[in-house]
């Protein structure tokens, strides 16, 4: 029988990206947690999976496969289940924009400028660097407008009657955000993204995967 592994630790963005496809695909998959050191990094073996150190690494038999956009487009197109990439050429457009906008310009603010410093470092009794928050709060205040203008205005990310990849991307991220110290106030002046938010927040593949470190 073939066997299929997710390994990250559950409450790495990226991670929760390639869980949300497994869940909503539909899958028999098994999540093994790869816990992050206490001094950052990885444990060694998972060099192995993993040349540039990062998770999530998806396993399957034995095709071994890293880089979360490619993780999850194969797990769309390798088992049945509901297509989570949209056929039409624009639509499936805007959604590789969305994914591409999301990892190169504001994940990174939003992952380490902010939930590391304003959530997980609080959690373990670290100090908060505020110079660091104050950077990354100033660039994803200025992007985030520009992401609003390319997402639907009502419904999934990219429309349609189903969330696609692109919100699986921006979920985690999204949750990260407003986990943070009045982290609403990032979406004050974004109806678009603040609708979208509310209609997913509470759909079960999100509530599931949501990390045990934030409040229900
Ligand atoms: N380009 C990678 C980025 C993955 C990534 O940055 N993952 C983070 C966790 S969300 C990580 O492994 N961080 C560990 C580190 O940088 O040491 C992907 O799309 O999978």
């Amino acid at each position: 029988m073939s066997e299929l592994v997710l390994y990250g630790p559950h409450y790495s963005a990226y991670t929760r990206t390639a869980w949300l496809t497994l869940l909503e695909k539909g899958v028999d998959f098994r999540l093994q947690e790869v816990p992050f050191t206490p001094g950052g990094g990885l444990p060694a073996e998972h060099l192995s999976r993993h040349p540039f150190a990062k998770v999530p690494v998806l396993e399957h038999d034995d095709f071994v496969l890293y880089e979360t956009a490619a993780i999850c487009r194969y797990i769309d197109l390798a088992f049945p289940g509901p297509a989570l990439q949209p056929a039409e050429p624009r639509r499936l457009a805007r959604m590789t924009q969305i994914i591409g906008v999301l990892d190169s310009y504001l994940s990174h603010h939003i992952r380490m400028g902010l939930a590391a410093q304003l959530i997980f470092r609080p959690l373990r009794g670290e100090a908060t660097d505020e110079a660091v928050v104050e950077d990354a709060a100033a660039v994803v205040r200025k992007g985030l407008p520009a992401f609003e203008a390319i997402v639907r205005a009502d419904g999934y990310l990219v429309g349609g009657e189903l969330p696609s990849l692109a919100d699986f991307h921006a979920i985690p991220l999204f949750d990260f955000l407003l986990n943070c110290p009045d982290g609403e106030t990032f979406l004050a002046d974004l109806p678009n993204l603040k609708n979208w938010w509310h209609g997913i927040k509470l759909r079960p593949s999100v509530v599931a995967t949501r990390p045990r470190q934030f409040a229900a």
